[in-house]
């Protein structure tokens, strides 16, 4: 008896690479050079997961200290991340420079390698503290033009307002590794199938729900750092608005959770950290790209995230990001 197979009907399995390649058809100016390197950011994303995934795993396969059972050096997670993505980008021409949470400064092209046009500026693995206790983290990326005339990138093609992003994404390390990213024409996700390496798209045109769950998501450990305002607002949401709270304390699950079922996430500023803790270039911008692309808002407060001039590589916002009415509703505060 032949074993016979379910045919999985063509319109049900869409490779993320199939969907770059179908995107980039929409665009007869273009030359493929996005499509690879969002395909080079996806392989990354591939080879960051499995190592995330293993992590629980260090002690028992020895890899305790600095070095695993093969005498290899180990690295922290987060340090590793940067290395893959910036060896997955920095060869490819494609790339003029980019930035990292984990490096102080630009991080340029050898010379040896050709440069391209694009700016990449990425949190290799956010929320890197919570691996030990398993709780979901990511990588952020956001993709800009360069802008300098230098054939090879500078500081100022980094220091681009977010509304000149060309594109934006991240990288969700959970119970599946999900890859969701924004080129200005919607909001689309994509889950890997580790039985066969593929990111299939799962979550096409992702926009937040019309009927938002009220939740909010903040850390209320510093309520009495805040100032009135943040104090009244988040009173308000809770004793009167009838929200709930969901705080996981890792960026990038929060602002996901967020995505799909609506609701205002807040990292405000307090009497400690007067920008507060979240960084504009790879945690801010790309997200709020991502946010207002699938119908929300992102503000620091007062004003809209995507128009804050950068001037350094790791200053910090206040970020308020979420269902379009509950970001309203914060402003209204302030
Ligand atoms: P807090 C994780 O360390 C992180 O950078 C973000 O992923 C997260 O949103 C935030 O910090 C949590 O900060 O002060 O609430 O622990």
């Amino acid at each position: 008896m032949t074993q016979m197979f379910e045919v999985m009907p063509d319109s049900h399995v869409v490779t993320i690479s199939r969907f770059l390649v179908d995107e980039q058809r929409l665009h007869p100016e273009a030359t493929g050079a996005f499509t690879d390197l969002l395909q080079d950011i996806a392989v990354a994303a591939k080879v960051i997961g499995r190592e995330v995934n293993k992590a629980g795993l260090a002690d028992i396969l020895g890899s305790s200290g600095d070095e695993n059972v093969h005498g290899e050096q180990v690295q922290k997670l987060d340090v590793f991340a940067d290395h893959v993505i910036r060896k997955a980008l920095d060869h490819t021409g494609l790339v003029a420079c980019m930035a990292s949470e984990e490096s102080e400064g630009l991080i340029s092209i050898p010379e040896k390698f050709p440069a391209g046009d694009y700016v990449v500026i990425f949190d290799p693995l956010d929320g890197s503290s919570n691996i030990d206790v398993n709780v979901s983290i990511g990588t952020i990326f956001s993709i800009h033009r360069k802008r300098s005339k230098d054939d090879r990138g500078t500081l100022d093609d980094c220091l681009q307002p977010g509304s000149r992003q060309v594109a934006a994404g991240y990288v969700l390390y959970g119970s599946s590794t999900m890859l969701v990213y924004t080129s200005g024409a919607g909001v689309h996700g994509f889950t890997l199938d580790p039985a066969i390496g593929e990111f299939l798209l799962s979550h096409p045109q992702m926009r937040f729900p019309e009927q938002p769950q009220k939740v909010y998501s903040v850390n209320e450990a510093y309520f009495n750092r805040w100032d009135p305002q943040q104090q009244q607002l988040v009173t308000h949401l809770k004793n009167d608005a009838g929200f709930s709270s969901r705080y996981i304390g890792s960026f990038v699950a929060d602002i996901h959770r967020t995505l799909l079922q609506g609701g205002l996430f807040m990292y405000p500023a307090d009497n400690k950290s007067p920008q507060g803790k979240l960084r504009l270039l790879y945690e801010a911008a790309p997200m709020a790209m991502i946010v207002e692309q699938a119908g929300g808002r992102a503000t620091d407060g007062c004003r809209t995230v995507l128009e804050i001039e950068p001037q350094t590589l790791h200053q910090r916002t206040p970020l308020y990001m979420g269902s379009r009415q509950f970001v309203d509703l914060a402003d209204s505060f302030f």
